[in-house]
C-alpha cells in the first residue's frame, strides 16, 4: 500500500504534557513515526512525500481564524519575549459556559485557551509546518483513493482527531481525517464514512460532520465516563438536523477484551455496509493495543492485522490515517499488521 509521510513531523516537538497535574515528557513524540516509517519499509510500502496542497480543503473542515492563529501562534509566543522560544506555551484559561468566545483576546494565553479544548496539546517552534504538511498527507492519500487506488495510508503525526472546526486537543492541531473525508468529497464521492477505531473518542471529527448527512462517523473508545476526552463520545448522540442518524458512537468500559472490540467493530461494519458508502476512511489510533501506556484496552498485536482484514472485507476504497498509539516500539508492527491484513485479503 502507498503510505504518504510526513517530511516535517520532527518539527513538532515540544518537550513536556501535563499529566495528573505534573509535568512529564510528551507522550506524542517523534520517535513514533520512526517506527511507523521503519516497519513500512521493511515490509515493502513505498513511502511517498505529500503531492496534494491541503490549504483549500482545510477551509472547509476549519473555521479561518483559527487556521490564522495556528499559523501564527509561535511567531505570536516569541513577539511577546524571545527568550520564549525555550519554553512551552500553555493554555490556563477557557471560555467555558456563560463566558464569550466570539471576541478574541489580545492576550496570548488567552488566545491559545479560546481555541484549545485542554492544556494537553502542546506546541513547538515547527507544529505549524509539522500539521499542515501532515493535512497535505492526509489530502494526498485521499487524492490518491479518489483517482482509483484502492487504498492509501497517511503516515503522520501529530494526530488529528480531536482537533475540532476551531480548536485543538488531545496532541491533535488539524483534523487530517476530516480533511482525507472532505478530499473524497471533493473528488465526487456522494457518501463517506469516518471510522474511528483510536482508543479515544473522535470529538474533533464528530463535531465537524454531525449535520451533515455525507458524512457517516462512527467511533469505538473507551467511554467519556472515565476515559479522555470526557465530554463527547456517549452513546445517545446521533447527529443533528440534516446530519441525524449519521453519527454513531460505541463506547466500551475501559479494561474491554479484545473479543468484545472484535464485536463492535462488526457492528460498525454492519452499519457501513447499510450506508453504501463511496468511500472509507479510517482514523488509525492503535492504543487500543494491550501495551499502550495511556490506555485501557487489550488489543494484541495479531488484533491489528485481522482489524485489516475485517475492513477489507467492507469492499471500500480505502484510506488510513494514522491517529494515536503511545507504546512507540510496537507502533510500526501494530500500523503495518493492519496495512498487510487488509491488502491481503
Ligand atoms: N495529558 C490521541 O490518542 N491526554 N490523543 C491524556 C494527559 C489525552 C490522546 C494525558 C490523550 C489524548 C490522538
Ligand atoms: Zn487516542
Amino acid at each position: 500500500m502507498i503510505a504518504f509521510h510526513n517530511p516535517l513531523h520532527q518539527g513538532h516537538a515540544p518537550e513536556h504534557e501535563f499529566y495528573r497535574g505534573e509535568r512529564v515528557p510528551c507522550f506524542e513524540t517523534p520517535a513514533r513515526l520512526d517506527y511507523v516509517e521503519e516497519a513500512l519499509r521493511m515490509r515493502n510500502h513505498p513511502l511517498r512525500p505529500p503531492d496534494v496542497d491541503s490549504m483549500e480543503v482545510l477551509g472547509q473542515v476549519h473555521a479561518p481564524r483559527y487556521l490564522a492563529f495556528l499559523q501564527t501562534a509561535w511567531q505570536q509566543w516569541l513577539a511577546l519575549d524571545p527568550a520564549n522560544a525555550l519554553v512551552q506555551p500553555f493554555p490556563s484559561v477557557w471560555p467555558v459556559r456563560s463566558l464569550r468566545s466570539d471576541v478574541e483576546p489580545d492576550n496570548f494565553v488567552a488566545r491559545l485557551g479560546l481555541y484549545s479544548m485542554d492544556n494537553g496539546t502542546p506546541m513547538a517552534a515547527g507544529t505549524w509546518a509539522a500539521a499542515k504538511a501532515g493535512a497535505d498527507a492526509a489530502a494526498s492519500a485521499a487524492n490518491l483513493v479518489a483517482h482509483g487506488a484502492s487504498s492509501a495510508f497517511c503516515c503522520t503525526r501529530p494526530p488529528g482527531h480531536h482537533a475540532g472546526s476551531d480548536f485543538m486537543g488531545g496532541y491533535c492541531f488539524l483534523n487530517n481525517a476530516a480533511v482525507a473525508a472532505q478530499t473524497l468529497l471533493g473528488n465526487g464521492a456522494q457518501r463517506v464514512v469516518v471510522l474511528d477505531v483510536d482508543y479515544h473518542h473522535g470529538n474533533g471529527t464528530q463535531s465537524i460532520f454531525y449535520r451533515r448527512d455525507d458524512v457517516l462517523f462512527i467511533s469505538i473508545h473507551g467511554d467519556p465516563r472515565t476515559e479522555y476526552p470526557f465530554y463527547l463520545g456517549h452513546a445517545d448522540e446521533t447527529g443533528e438536523g440534516p446530519g441525524a442518524g449519521f453519527n454513531l458512537n460505541v463506547p466500551l468500559p475501559a479494561g474491554t477484551s479484545a473479543q468484545t472490540w472484535r464485536d463492535a467493530l462488526d457492528t460498525a461494519c454492519h452499519r457501513i455496509a447499510a450506508y453504501r458508502a463511496d468511500g472509507l476512511v479510517v482514523s488509525l489510533g492503535l492504543d487500543t493495543f494491550e501495551g499502550d501506556p495511556i490506555s485501557r484496552f487489550s488489543l494484541a498485536s495479531s488484533d491489528f492485522t485481522r482489524l485489516g482484514e475485517r475492513l477489507a472485507r467492507l469492499g471500500l476504497p480505502t484510506v488510513f490515517v494514522l491517529e494515536g498509539g503511545y507504546a512507540a516500539a510496537e507502533l510500526g508492527t501494530n500500523a503495518v499488521n493492519v496495512i498487510d491484513g487488509f491488502e491481503q485479503t
